[in-house]
């Protein structure tokens, strides 16, 4: 039967390009009538550090923008995961199973630990067989992710592999991601080159979920643009990575594609296309970020929600996990 489980660090505020490339694919899966499983990974935000009390804000402040996107706890089983301790006792048993060289080829660990690797947490390493532990614990057949995912949900496979492979066993599902959409990757407004990211140490760089009208127009009128016309057809963004970030986002928050989009906008100026972006960012965010405040205001409600969907997730999770343990061969008495 197909499962849909996917996950969101409460490592900063939600962007832009967590509701388009993540978030509002969620909610269509939601809406498709397949059982649905949507995760605030803690325990994958601290393999860099994280405050307390920010790291507390930011998982309320994230199931709060779930549910005002549209993600209903009637729905979809909506959770924190350190509130369901099998995640990470599974992901002991795949730390077993992975081997360095796979962890050590991953980009987003390349990326993340930089120049200075033997400062970086173990768990930053490992963090991608936790991650084959969130999904593979529900037996999750399909993922839906940004592109810059799509390799942890591959090494995932590979995981599940290896395992069903070592213990002899059909165990483990192949998973799939799914990345599709006009925004699979939305970059950065300073850089075109980079992905626009909660952690980003520039606020310029990002669209947050909780700006409010004035910042959402300021960060896109001062958004790194070329100084050329907008072309007519997509083929015209492909040297201009900046350029396409804008119409791809343009598109995505239209339901639009980038061809239909630039039919209408090609020809055009940044000093004219920026405000029509600016006045449909604010348009399809604020009813959003409107329900966040308001739900954050009862923090007691969402901690309700998150520990009933808790319970829920145990329901499907322990089962597996104790089929696992048998499997390789812990006394369960
Ligand atoms: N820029 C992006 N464009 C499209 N999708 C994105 N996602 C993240 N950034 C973009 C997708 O959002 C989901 C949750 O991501 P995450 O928070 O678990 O981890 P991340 O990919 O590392 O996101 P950030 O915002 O960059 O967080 P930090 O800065 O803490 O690392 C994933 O499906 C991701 O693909």
């Amino acid at each position: 039967t197909p499962r849909v489980f996917s996950g969101i660090q409460p490592s900063g505020g939600l962007t832009l390009g967590n509701y388009l490339g993540a978030i509002r694919r969620f909610v269509d899966m939601q809406e498709s009538g397949i059982q649905t499983l949507y995760c605030m990974v803690d325990l994958h935000a601290i393999t860099v550090w994280q405050d307390p009390d920010a790291l507390r804000r930011q998982t309320r402040e994230l199931a709060a923008g779930y549910i005002a996107a549209g993600i209903d706890p009637a729905k979809s089983i909506l959770f924190n995961q350190s509130q369901v301790p099998e995640h990470a006792q599974l992901a002991w048993i795949f730390n077993t199973v992975a081997r360095m060289g796979w962890m050590q080829r991953m980009t987003q660990w390349k990326d993340k630990a930089g120049k200075n690797a033997q400062n970086a947490s173990l768990g930053l390493f490992a963090y991608p067989a936790l991650m084959a532990a969130d999904i593979l614990l529900y037996h999750a057949t399909h993922v839906p992710v940004g592109e810059d995912q799509k390799q942890h949900v591959e090494l995932t496979r590979d995981i599940a592999a290896k395992f069903n492979h070592d213990y002899g066993v059909d165990f483990f599902p192949m998973t799939e991601p799914v990345i599709e959409g006009a925004a699979t990757r939305v970059m950065s407004l300073r850089d075109g080159s980079k992905k626009m990211s909660k952690s980003d140490p520039s606020d310029m760089s990002r669209i947050n979920m909780t700006d409010d009208a004035d910042a959402i127009a300021n960060k896109i009128r001062k958004a790194r643009t070329d100084a050329d016309a907008l072309p007519g057809e997509p083929d015209g963004l492909a040297e201009r990575p900046e350029a396409r970030n804008l119409v791809n986002i343009y598109a995505a928050l239209s339901d639009s594609d980038v061809a239909s989009v630039l039919r209408d906008v090609g020809g055009r100026q940044f000093s004219e296309f920026k405000p029509m972006l600016a006045d449909l960012a604010v348009a399809k965010l604020s009813p959003i970020s409107t329900e966040m405040a308001r739900l954050m205001q009862a923090p007691d409600e969402i901690d309700a929600i998150i520990g009933a969907g808790a319970q829920e997730a145990r329901k499907i999770a322990t089962p597996i996990l104790e089929k696992t343990y048998d499997i390789v061969g812990m006394i369960r008495s």
